[in-house]
């Protein structure tokens, strides 16, 4: 399960009814939290994934205010939903770490989304590790080093696993390269219609 050290991969940590049953979940933020597009500081360019957040605080993107954690929505202004519980057993069960997650990304990749390798670095908290599970269908995950060139490696996630970044790896690069066309039948929901996949990533904010 330790596949490098602080990086944990549990393979299938939510079984097919544990991934309906969060599904149903966050089809209900989505609901009271849409979807959003963020874009990039500076360039304004959009990112090819759409994202919404629950919990206290929520990671948003734009030209403007650049990367940062808010308590609202940018686009409805309301507070975001609550961490749905199976996240929070999540949390408990794997991120060993003694305080609950302060927010909680959701990322929708439609089939032709991808994130750049990048580092999760603004959390005043480096010590909470980042946990990361995986819906929907599966993607060829890039898990590279502590600096941008160094050598990386690419793996799949698939629907149910969780990764965790912590310790030494906390703020190891990494990114999805793309989304792997399905071949098991997919989660039922509106929301992967057209295919896709959900990425949900609890952090302590600080
Ligand atoms: O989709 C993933 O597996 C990774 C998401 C991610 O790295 C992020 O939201 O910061
Ligand atoms: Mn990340």
């Amino acid at each position: 399960m330790e596949i490098e050290p602080g990086v944990h991969l549990c393979r299938s940590y939510l079984d097919e009814a544990a991934q309906i049953a969060l599904l149903r979940e966050i089809e209900a933020v989505i609901a009271r939290a849409p979807l959003f597009t963020p874009t990039m500081p500076r360039s304004g360019k959009p990112f090819s994934v759409r994202m919404t957040n629950c919990g206290p605080l929520g990671w948003v993107s734009d030209k403007a205010g650049g990367y940062r954690y808010q308590p609202l929505h940018p686009q409805t202004r309301e507070p975001w939903p609550p961490i749905p519980p199976p996240l929070l057993e999540a949390w408990s069960a794997l991120a060993a770490y003694p305080l609950p997650p302060q927010a909680c990304l959701v990322n929708f990749y439609d089939p032709a989304a991808r994130m750049g390798l990048h580092q999760d670095r603004d959390e005043a908290d480096l010590c909470a590790p980042i946990l990361s599970i995986s819906l929907g269908a599966d993607c060829r995950f890039r898990l590279g080093g502590s600096r941008r060139g160094d050598p990386s490696r690419a793996f799949a996630l698939a629907s149910g696993d969780a990764l965790t970044l912590g310790g030494g790896a906390r703020l190891r690069f990494h990114g999805v390269d793309r989304i792997l066309p399905e071949i098991a039948p997919r989660l039922a929901s509106p929301l992967f219609a057209d295919g896709g996949r959900i990425n949900l990533t609890l952090r302590r904010v600080g």
